[in-house]
């Protein structure tokens, strides 16, 4: 099936192709591609905005299946789910014969990651006044119009984040809740294993959502209290770098970034 189809995958303008997306869940989509093998010549990424997408978010993907009509497609999960279903790309975790258990504490690891680190993270960005003037002025957009598409981001992520509920912790609970996930990964690596599941020697999704993440907030500077938290555990920081070599050897600057502190 992957032969005959094609992906569009609308994400936020990227400044650096060579680099990570500022978007967790636009890396994480195109970790997943990589993962899956789908051929490079296959996908191309194209520069889109939340506003109008059907649930105000990216990514979102047009599939192109050769005799079918174009499907747009939104959400990361939903739309790895349903590739995975159709055949147009390989069930990783099925094809690697991960347990259900196995894969029940990838999908718990992935709802903690996306559901509560990364807004966690998002939070840090944004709402300390140091980091949201880095995330504003690094903003992939000519200068002048920074402040005002910075305050038009900012009013969206803020309002977000506190119905969400992380905008109503204060900094050092915020800080807390990342430490816990750290903790956690670095607890899990401290045996030594090179992928997320100890009993396979191949990566598997899991190792795509943790990578994309590490990668995602390692090639920015508006998110140092997790940058600090992560790269102290030398593991953590060797993982990433793992995880960055296998799917985006490209990014050579934040490979060298990560080998560095391991
Ligand atoms: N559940 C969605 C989450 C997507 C998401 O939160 N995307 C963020 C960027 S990382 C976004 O588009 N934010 C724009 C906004 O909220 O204005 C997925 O898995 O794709």
């Amino acid at each position: 099936m992957a032969a005959a189809a094609s992906i569009k995958l609308h994400g936020f303008p990227k400044a650096d192709l060579n680099a990570p997306s500022d978007s967790y869940f636009c890396q994480k989509l195109e970790a997943y591609l990589r993962l899956a093998s789908f051929p490079r010549e296959q996908y191309k990424l194209v520069d889109a905005l939340p506003f109008r997408q059907p649930k105000g978010k990216l990514p979102a993907i047009t599939l192109s299946v050769a005799g079918q009509a174009d499907a747009y497609l939104v959400d990361s999960h939903f739309i790895i789910a349903k590739l995975t279903r159709e055949g147009v790309l390989k069930d990783v975790d099925a094809e690697l014969g991960l347990a259900p258990l196995e894969r029940a504490d990838t999908r718990a690891w992935q709802a903690w990651t996306e559901d509560l680190v990364y807004p966690a993270i998002v939070a840090t960005r944004w709402l300390r006044p140091v980091n949201y003037a880095v995330s504003r002025d690094s903003m992939p957009v000519p200068s002048l119009l920074r402040p005002l598409v910075g305050w038009i981001f900012y009013r969206r992520i803020s309002s977000s984040l506190v119905a969400q509920g992380i905008g109503r912790h204060s900094d050092q609970e915020i800080d807390t809740l990342l430490k816990e996930w750290v903790d956690a990964l670095a607890a899990r690596l401290a045996d030594g294993r090179t992928w997320f599941h100890a009993s396979h020697e191949s990566p598997s999704a899991a190792d795509a959502y943790i990578g994309s993440l590490l990668a995602n907030t390692g090639a920015l500077d508006s998110n140092p209290e997790f940058n600090a938290l992560c790269l102290s555990e030398p593991r953590i920081a060797a993982y990433a770098a793992r995880c960055t070599k296998l799917f985006f050897p490209e990014y050579e600057k934040l490979i060298a970034s990560f080998d560095t502190a391991c």
